[in-house]
């Protein structure tokens, strides 16, 4: 029998007529699939971008990669583009060396976001898609099977091997109605996050359908699929239908289009109603991404600041509803706002017909094409400022003030609040009127370097500038762990407490000097106790992890020292991050468990049979066993004893 109809002999029959089990049938390389299964996917595009990329290309230095066997690789520079000092600018030249010797494209500083960017310019329907950041799922708005992982994933996707995923079960969110004026995508999402929360969608993967989401465009969905990372889902995806069809017509790609639509008969696990038409305007409060309720429930609170952009909404429709609501009206007096656009082909377009003078007019600061303020780069509010941002994510901290309270919305209503001063519901500023779409998206390239061929790139060499520190593989798992707690935090801990970017984003490369910020925002002894008691444990609640897929969360804990964190449960990327990294996830059988165990508390265990289910905890101190166990995999499990999977893979090329 065929390799393929073999490994899908025992497939879930409901899966199969999915859209995201059609792509993933196409794509199965190894396992079953079925809900919860583990399985190997071939990986037909990745994307990197500088925070993450250049230590996912370090881990390809010290696994022996040299060209990318994908059909597409793109190394974007989006995150760090400030240059405050030679640090980021050194890293910007070791990608660009990478991306010729490797073959992939380079985006440059300036060109865009990198999930809009892709959306525009490679995506594709059908394909499967893996990046080196958390909102990857951005281009399942055009059909795409896009996920986000750690950079070691990506690395060995870039290697031509699978990426391995647990099957994820399709929750299918039907859309009925239309939206009303002033209400929009982001409020759909909004919806989703209001419904399910910030790990309501651990373990699935939500795919769209239903007659509404013929009333939404490309950029629409993209918005919707972006911010489903925020419910900790494995992927979020539209169709590929007639209207991405016409997408894919107005950025000149239309003969990458390929329907991929779900069977008639479509059963999923799980469904999600929303009626677009009865959506009202919402936000999610300080200091959560879940933390929704509708926009009247806040209004009259002053705001300080105001960020439209980032890679939730950075279209051309999302930035000329900003030109439109503004055009002749003035931002009020006191009150900061800034316009990123997602992508230059976006800014190129408004600056042509005029827009971007409507923006400036009524006072906004427009700002590159980049991340920006979204990860800290930039624009930090005041002292217990407020501000309103498009973006998808308000975790305490992450935008540079600690004691910033961060609100997410709409551009509709975040346009609202700057001309008011104050949070408004937008339908109050009445209908706004049609926006035309340009009938094409000009792709400029002048930001983007394509690689030379492979003869060539053989003579390149990469440059490191003296930040850049080569990647410490770690040693194989004792079969005995002592240590103590080195700090015990609650549920929904983010990847930005234990790993802040913001002014350290320059230290990406840099894992000993980045190591000293481990968890500085929820405890700034943290680094010097770690040291002090030669690593130890980290013990959490639910949903440790969430949020961003930077590895540094699993890669500078383990460069301290931290062999095993035991918590309630784990966010999808960061659990593989950990196990990549060789740092062992435990989780506690019962979740009162967890109160057994405080800081700085002496435990011990064995772990020299990791085969077991249920692993004993000692905690010395308190003199209790607790029972913990894990989810590994039988290869998981030799990649943790081995110390990470590069040690796991270089141990096998050798054998
Ligand atoms: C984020 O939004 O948190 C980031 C910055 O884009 C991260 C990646 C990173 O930390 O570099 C993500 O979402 O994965
Ligand atoms: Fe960049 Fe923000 Fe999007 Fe992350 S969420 S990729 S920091 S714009």
């Amino acid at each position: 029998m065929d390799k393929k109809l073999k490994l899908l002999k025992d497939a879930d029959p409901k899966l199969l007529k999915t859209v995201i089990g059609k792509i993933l049938s196409q794509h199965l390389e190894v396992g079953s699939l079925n809900p919860g299964r583990k399985i190997g996917i071939k990986i037909d595009q990745t994307l990197t971008q500088d925070a993450t990329g250049t230590v996912a290309y370090l881990e390809s230095e010290a696994l022996g990669i040299t060209r990318a066997k994908t059909e597409l690789s793109v190394s974007y520079i989006d995150h760090n583009t400030l240059k405050m000092d030679y640090k980021n600018a050194d890293d910007h030249v070791y990608l660009q060396s990478v991306a010729a010797k490797y073959g992939l494209i380079l985006s440059k500083a300036g060109n865009g976001i990198c999930h809009q960017v892709h959306l525009e310019r490679y995506a594709k329907p059908g394909k499967t898609l893996l990046g080196s950041d958390s909102h990857t799922p951005t281009s399942g708005g055009l059909g795409c099977l896009s996920i986000g992982s750690g950079g070691l994933d990506v690395a060995l996707a870039i290697a031509g091997r699978p990426f391995y995923l647990k099957t994820p079960k399709v929750v299918g969110v039907r859309l009925t109605g239309k939206l009303k004026p002033m209400i929009a995508a982001k409020d759909v999402i909004l919806e989703v996050l209001r419904r399910i929360g910030v790990k309501g969608g651990v373990g699935k993967a939500l795919e769209y359908f239903g007659e509404g989401i013929k009333t939404l465009t490309v950029p629409e969905r993209a918005t919707i699929t972006n911010m489903g990372a925020e419910t900790g889902a494995t992927t979020s995806i539209f169709p590929s239908d007639e209207i991405t069809k016409n997408f894919l017509r107005r950025v000149g790609r239309e003969e990458e289009w390929t329907a991929i639509e779900a069977d008639e008969d479509v059963e999923y696990d799980e469904i999600i109603e929303i009626n677009l038409g009865k959506l009202v305007p919402l936000i999610a409060k300080p200091h959560s991404p879940g933390n929704v309720v509708p926009v009247e429930e806040v209004e009259g609170v002053k705001v300080d600041q105001v960020c439209i952009g980032s890679c939730t909404n950075s279209s051309f429709k999302d930035l000329m509803t900003a030109a439109y609501m503004l055009k002749g009206k003035r931002v009020k007096p006191g009150l900061s706002l800034t316009v990123s656009s997602g992508s230059m082909s976006v800014y190129y377009e408004l600056a042509e017909h005029g827009h971007i003078a409507d923006l400036i007019g009524a006072g906004a600061r427009v700002l590159e094409c980049t991340c920006g303020p979204c990860i800290g780069q930039g624009q930090a509010p005041r002292s217990d400022g407020v501000s309103v941002r498009t973006f998808n994510r308000n975790f305490k901290g992450r935008s540079g003030t600690a004691d910033a309270q961060v609100y997410l919305s709409s551009v509709e209503t975040a346009i609202t609040c700057a001309i008011t001063g104050e949070i408004t519901d937008p339908r109050k500023m009445g209908e706004l009127r049609e926006i035309p779409m340009p009938e094409y998206l000009r792709m400029k390239t002048a930001l983007v370097i394509e690689p030379p061929d492979e003869e060539e790139a053989a003579g390149i060499k990469l440059i490191r500038g003296p930040n850049i520190k080569p990647i410490k593989v770690p040693e194989p798992m004792p079969d005995q762990l002592d240590g103590r707690v080195l700090i015990k935090v609650e549920d929904n801990i983010s990847t930005d407490i234990i790993m802040p970017a913001g002014i350290y984003l320059a230290l990406r490369s840099n894992i000993p000097e980045y190591s000293k910020h481990v968890f500085e925002p929820a405890d700034p002894d943290f680094y010097s106790r770690a040291i002090e008691m030669k690593g130890g444990f980290i013990v959490a609640g639910e949903n440790y992890g969430q949020g961003s897929s930077r590895e540094h969360a699993a890669l500078c804990p383990s460069f301290l020292g931290v062999k095993a964190v035991i918590a309630k449960s784990f966010s999808r990327i960061h659990l593989a991050n950990l196990i990549n990294i060789g740092i062992l996830p435990l989780t506690f059988r019962e979740s009162g468990d967890y109160d057994k165990v405080g800081q700085n508390d002496q435990l011990a265990m064995d772990v020299a049979d990791l085969k077991r289910e249920t692993l004993i905890l000692r905690n010395l101190t308190t003199d209790i066993e607790i029972p913990v166990s894990h989810t590994l995999a039988s290869s998981d499990i030799e990649i943790i004893k081995a110390g990470g999977t590069i040690a796991y893979i270089n141990k096998k090329n050798k054998q």
